[in-house]
């Protein structure tokens, strides 16, 4: 069958309602932390990542709050850089850890048992 154009946007638009569309009222705001500093490229290219796939998280600036590093360092094993990921209890690690685990479905996966 050949489609026309409004037919293939309608297959488009039901597409995209993927797995992170699914999940997004399942994993509360609170699920997902990131510890991040002010000046960070990382910070921001992790938060456009969770952004771009629809997930809210809360963000704990570290800089110019020893408290909120010490517990960033408690959780992630000592990491000193930014970002730091969590969701739930899960320790992502950082930019490039939730890249690959995005690219490699793992993310999916953690949001899956986060919401269950
Ligand atoms: N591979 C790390 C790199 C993170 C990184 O280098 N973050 C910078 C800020 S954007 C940082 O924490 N620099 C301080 C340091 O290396 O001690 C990632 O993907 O998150």
């Amino acid at each position: 069958m050949r489609l026309l154009p409004h037919m293939k946007f309608g297959i488009r638009a039901r597409f995209s309602l993927d797995i992170f569309a699914l999940q997004e009222p399942a994993v509360s705001q609170q699920s997902i932390i990131i510890y991040t500093t002010a000046v960070c490229p990382y910070c921001v290219a992790a938060k456009n990542l969770l952004k771009a796939r629809g997930l809210a998280y809360t963000e704990i600036r570290v800089d110019n709050d020893p408290a909120a590093r010490d517990a960033m360092l408690a959780r992630s094993a000592g990491r000193r850089t930014v970002p730091q990921i969590f969701i739930g209890a899960q320790h992502v690690g950082g930019f490039d850890e939730l890249a690959a685990a995005d690219h490699d479905g793992r993310l999916a996966a953690w949001l899956v048992e986060q919401s269950a």
